[in-house]
């Protein structure tokens, strides 16, 4: 892939994921297959979530005396608010803002809701669209200014320790839902200066595209009690005292999608897991003239078996066209598995089975009463080896490095992330960010004792890593 941006752009054209052609800059249509990837990449988030999170659904317009209330957030995303100003051709009273988050739409609704320590935790999440005026470059799918897939939830707890556990929580189910995707990520804490606004402190995941750019795919923020204090979110002690609360948020959006694309995608199209694929299957039958039937009516019953039995999404491409042209079309839209049926694999009772990911064709031996079972293991196996493959390019892109020029020369040559010494200090880390233009993702455990900042030369507090970032 010489030019992923190119490639990135031409497959979602292609294979019909969304229409970038709407005349509004960062927002674009969904299309039926894009649509349907996003569909099977939400339920699987959503399962995860049901576990312990309720789900709601907020109003999208929020008052301006609300959302201007927490200064720092609103400092955070003023330049980036979408205003609804006239109802009609009547001007409003109050601004309504188009939520780019939706804190200060919740939170003035928590406080009515939260009244007792019996009422903690509370966990809501949601999955809406939401609003940003980008200034930076838009590109759909990862950053775009109407974010159509953007899963948010809150969550609301009597101590900062509760709080403290359900940010590493946060981090298990992202990491879950993203281990399920087969997208590789590294977990770091963000630099003061680059957390959410309003945020204690703020946990990213950052996944690496071809191009050697890492993109921030989830963020788990502790709020501790500022928004608490601002909303007036408070609840009654045992003890009947009155204490403000502690609260997290956490967040993804469309940028999974764009991850699954652009990490498992190849030369010839997407490559999808399993679990998101549109279809799962897709079955070609190889049809001559004599004996078209009797293969139209066994791809049925193969077709049926792993419906029914399985409950895997099949479909049947009985076209009346080459069957090199269909290969073409369902490995470009990244179909997992596709099963080829003609004459001859009857008589032998023999399937050709081609994996997507491999690219590799094999016969399988058609045994009905374990035929199902034959192929949710090769499916299974496909996940784990786009799991490992894509692991293995992440890792072998993460680099250690001793000083700045060779952060330089790592990024040039190697593309990917460079981890280093680092003293903490914000003026010495926006003076490496410059000097090498790069941006720092953030800090990760503790660091050997004898370590030195790479930048300034002083004992490093923390491993850190940087990257060129989207
Ligand atoms: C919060 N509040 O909002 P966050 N296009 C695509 N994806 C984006 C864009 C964009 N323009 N901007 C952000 N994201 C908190 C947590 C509720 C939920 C994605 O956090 O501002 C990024 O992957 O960090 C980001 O990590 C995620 O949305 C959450 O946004």
């Amino acid at each position: 892939m010489s030019d992923f941006s190119e490639w990135f752009h031409n497959i979602l054209d292609e294979a019909k994921i969304v229409d970038t052609r709407y005349p509004i800059k960062g927002m674009h249509v969904w299309l039926p297959q894009g649509f349907k990837i996003r569909k099977y990449t939400l339920k699987i988030l959503k399962e995860i979530l049901d576990e312990d999170h309720e789900e709601v659904l907020f109003p999208m317009l929020i008052p301006e005396d609300e959302l201007e209330k927490e200064a720092i957030h609103v400092k955070g995303f003023e330049n980036e608010v979408y205003w609804v100003t006239h109802g009609g051709l009547t001007e409003l009273n109050e601004k309504l803002a188009l939520r780019p988050t939706s804190e200060t739409a919740m939170y003035p609704m928590f406080s009515l809701w939260v009244r007792s320590h019996t009422d903690l935790p509370m966990k809501f999440y949601q999955v809406v669209n939401t609003f940003r005026y980008e200034t930076k470059h838009t590109r759909p799918l990862i950053r775009v200014r109407e974010i159509t897939t953007f899963e948010e939830a809150h969550t609301v707890h009597e101590s900062r320790e509760d709080a403290a556990k359900q940010v590493e929580k946060a981090v298990e189910i992202y990491r879950r839902f993203l281990d399920m995707l087969g997208i590789p990520y590294l977990i770091t804490q963000r630099p003061e200066w680059d957390k959410f606004p309003g945020a204690e402190y703020t946990v990213a995941f950052d996944t690496l595209l071809p191009d050697g750019k890492t993109l921030q795919i989830a963020t788990v923020h502790n709020l501790g009690q500022t928004f608490a204090k601002t909303f007036e979110i408070t609840y009654e002690t045992a003890e009947g005292d009155h204490k403000y609360v502690y609260q997290t948020c956490y967040g993804l959006s469309d940028r999974v999608i764009a991850s699954i694309i652009g990490i498992h995608g190849d030369e010839s199209g997407l490559c999808l897991p399993t679990d998101v694929a549109p279809y799962q299957i897709v079955i070609v039958p190889i049809i001559f003239k004599k004996g078209k039937e009797e293969v139209l009516e066994f791809c049925r019953n193969v077709q049926d078996s792993l419906k029914n039995k399985g409950n895997l999404r099949v479909h049947l491409d009985d076209r009346d066209i080459r069957a090199g042209k269909k290969y073409y079309e369902w490995e470009m839209k990244g179909i997992p598995l596709r099963i080829e049926i003609g004459p001859r694999d009857i008589a032998n009772k023999k399937v050709v089975i081609v994996r997507r990911d491999k690219h590799e064709k094999k016969i399988l031996d058609f045994n009905p009463e374990s035929f199902v079972e034959d192929i949710e293991a090769v499916m299974q196996d496909i996940n784990e080896n786009m799991r490992s493959k894509a692991w293995e390019t992440f890792n072998s892109k993460v680099r250690t490095v001793e000083n700045v020029e060779e952060a330089s020369k790592e990024i040039s040559e190697n593309k990917g992330i460079v981890s280093f010494g680092w003293c903490g200090e914000e003026s010495c880390g926006k003076e490496l960010e410059e000097k090498v233009n790069m941006d720092i993702l953030g800090i990760r455990g503790d660091v050997e004792d004898d370590k030195k900042c790479i930048n300034c030369g002083k004992p490093a507090k923390h491993v850190a890593f940087m990257a060129k970032t989207y």
